[in-house]
């Protein structure tokens, strides 16, 4: 496949970009060369040691690009993005600018390097905690991670993600990245709006997709309109304990329309928050006689569809009074108390919304109709005084639906299919357009942001290809950053060699530092880099920065447990290795640290039940040791300090070498020992 060069963009770049491109590739060439004092490298000189290699030359845009995007070896990245991990049930921490991989956080799914789910204890039990109905569940759909924040900003302490597929949340510190906490929402089993948090990470948000009767109990389809229902959940969190508390939260029924993704209101619209919907003609799909039209047809049937527009604090209000009804134990708002009380309005949004991002100061909501070539902005004001008015018509269930021109702020044409919006600091927006496959650049307008100069377009930059989510630096906080947009396209098609007929996601890098005349095309974006990722879908991401981010360099004490964050009494320590038997049960109190386990064997016999302690002692940054028991599905990952717990029963007997599965030193290889299982007849 030919490299794609002579994009129109490029044709437009002025002088002065050229003399940039040759002054940072100066520098490259620097960090290149050991040594690295010479005099500047010219692009004559890079394009012949690139033709020798084999590789085509590289345009002064592209040789910009790369020096842009190189890291020379020990430079950290300013951001770090958290994607989610799509099917892999993941979490990717990612640096931005260089788009290097650091790290596949193990979420819902069993990942064996960090010991996620293969005999930890406390890892089996944060995943056991997703089961449903006690059936295993061992891959998730994450969508969309969602950082703490404080007033607003990220705070850089945890991060959320969901499972569209199971309607579950994890809960990840970011002291470790590690997840402390997954939870099964008890009245959904699918979900999709989530995760987002209030500005102070009081609530962390989990909105629904496909309605269900609450529970998914069985009810036939023809039953739709009446027993079908929707939902968004709000998860109290607690900072301190850095987990959720699942007695002090609550759900709101709605109407079965298939609720999207939600926005946490902030500043001016803080304690509010914001939820599209499609599928308001409540179509239930084509039948198994060939009657009626498929969901694609019949759900995108209507020109509107409706923004559900929450009053989250009086909702707390009323699920804290104990005007709930209770599924499967948990509380939920009824629909109709909903209305009586004024939790829920709607909005209607132009055809098969999507995003629904809430502007920088709190006073906007973006919404994109996929099949409407608008963004939508909606005054938050203005919502509020059309629910002061009464300006309202009753939706089928009753619900006050606010007239869509007395709130409605602007509408921009930004092209086919667009889907979701982020800020940069200087009052412009971004949006993702799919069928296009294009970023728009546009304009705030009001006094807050580019006043007579917003709501219009700036300029679109082709990406590749079909675009889902983007994601800007700090771009859906108060205080947007800008400088990286990273766009992260669903195809890939040509891009990369293609490993098969599955091909990896395209994750571009853009540079949105530039003003918009540094090319009025695009307005000023440029494309810097491609990084395919092959390991699951991304959807959503945020980037932070990362000094924001304070993470542990080994864990604080010897005999650390990250499933509690705190010291386990119960930990082995250097001079208190032991084997102790009572009946069946024996239990190892057992030291790892370069580079030995202490004690070499042990003996046991078959049908033991065996509880297994490890410690890693070892203080220094990045002495990691693993502990592998062949045949027994075991591996652990035990960071410096880090102790851990294998219980199990020695069902097989047998001679099995245990061993260290981290190459730890240079007698990492000896860092074994023997498991002994007699035979018991
Ligand atoms: S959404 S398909 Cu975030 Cu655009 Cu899940
Ligand atoms: Cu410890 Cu290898």
């Amino acid at each position: 496949m030919s490299r794609r060069s002579g994009t129109p963009w490029w044709r437009h770049r002025s002088i002065l970009m050229a003399v940039a491109a040759i002054a940072v590739l100066a520098l490259v060439l620097q960090a290149c060369t050991s040594g690295g004092t010479s005099d500047s490298a010219s692009a004559d000189e890079i394009n012949t040691r690139r033709e020798t290699a084999g590789l085509q030359p590289l345009s002064d845009d592209q040789l910009l690009a790369a020096g842009m995007t190189y890291l020379p070896s020990g430079e950290h990245d300013p951001y770090i993005m958290l994607a989610s991990g799509g099917q892999s049930g993941q979490m990717f921490v990612i640096g931005v600018p260089s788009m290097r991989i650091l790290k596949e956080v193990a979420v819902f799914t069993p990942e064996p390097w960090q010991g996620w789910g293969y005999g930890n204890k406390s890892t089996e039990e944060i995943l056991a905690a997703g089961n449903i109905d006690g059936n295993e569940v061992s891959w998730a759909d994450t969508h969309h991670p969602a950082i703490s924040e404080t007033g607003g900003e990220y705070d850089g302490e945890f991060v959320f993600i969901n499972d569209k597929a199971n309607a579950r949340v994890a809960v990840i510190d970011l002291r470790d990245f590690e997840v402390k906490q997954i939870i099964k929402n008890p009245i959904a089993i699918v979900d999709h709006g989530g995760t987002k948090v209030t500005p102070d990470t009081d609530w962390v948000i989990q909105g629904g997709q496909y309605a269900t009767p609450h529970g998914w109990e069985y009810a036939p389809i023809e039953t739709y309109e009446s027993e079908y229902k929707g939902m968004v959940t709000f998860w109290k969190f607690d900072r301190a304990s850095g987990r959720v508390l699942e007695d002090q939260s609550f759900a709101m029924e709605l109407p079965p329309y298939w609720q999207d993704l939600c926005d946490a209101g902030k500043l001016v619209s803080e304690g509010w928050v914001f939820c599209g919907s499609f599928n308001t003609e409540l179509a239930t799909g084509a039948g198994e006689d060939g009657s009626g039209e498929h969901f694609e047809a019949g759900a995108s049937a209507r020109d509107r569809d409706y923004l559900h527009v929450i009053n989250l604090d009086k909702a707390v209000e009323l699920a804290q009074a104990g005007n709930t009804f209770d599924v499967n134990g948990f509380p939920v708002i009824g629909l109709q108390t909903s209305i009586d009380e004024g939790l829920l309005y709607f909005v209607p949004e132009p055809k098969s919304p999507h995003g629904s991002d809430v502007a920088p100061k709190g006073d906007y909501i973006v919404v994109s109709g996929k099949l409407d070539p608008h963004v939508t902005i909606y005054s938050f004001e203005k919502m509020m005084e059309a629910i002061a008015d009464e300006n309202w018509e009753l939706d089928p269930y009753g619900v006050p639906v606010l007239d869509f021109d007395s709130v409605m702020e602007a509408q921009v044409e930004v092209g086919l299919g667009p889907l979701h919006t982020e800020f940069d600091a200087d009052g412009y927006a971004y949006t993702s357009i799919f069928l296009d496959s294009t970023v728009a650049k546009w304009s705030l307008g009001g006094d807050n942001y580019r006043g007579d100069d917003g709501w219009k377009l700036e300029g679109t930059l082709p990406v590749q290809y079909n675009i889902g989510h983007l994601v800007t630096a700090e771009g859906d906080t108060v205080s947007p950053d800008g400088g990286y947009l990273v766009a992260l396209n669903k195809w890939s098609i040509d891009r990369f060699f293609p490993p098969g007929p599955l091909l990896p996601q395209n994750l571009q890098l853009v540079d949105i530092s530039q003003p918009n005349d540094a090319n009025p095309e695009t307005g000023g974006m440029q494309v810097l880099y491609d990084m395919p990722l092959g390991m699951g879908e991304p959807h959503y991401a945020q980037i932070i920065k990362a000094d924001k981010l304070n993470v542990f360099e080994t864990y604080p004490e010897i005999g650390w447990d990250p499933g509690t964050m705190s010291v386990d009494p119960n930990a082995p320590v250097a001079g208190n290795e032991r084997i102790e038997r009572n009946g069946d049960t024996v239990e190892i109190w057992m030291t790892a640290v370069r580079s030995h386990f202490t004690p070499d064997h042990v003996n046991i016999k078959q049908g033991d039940h065996v509880i297994w302690h490890i410690t890693n002692i070892d203080t220094s940054f990045d002495a990691t040791h693993g502990f592998a028991v062949p045949g027994y599905n075991i591996n652990l990952s035990l960071e410096p300090g880090e102790t851990a717990t294998v219980e199990f029963e020695a069902t097989m007997n047998g001679t099995f070498p245990f061993y260290c599965t981290e190459f730890c030193s240079a007698l990492h290889l000896e860092m074994a020992g023997y498991f002994l299982i007699e035979p018991t007849s």
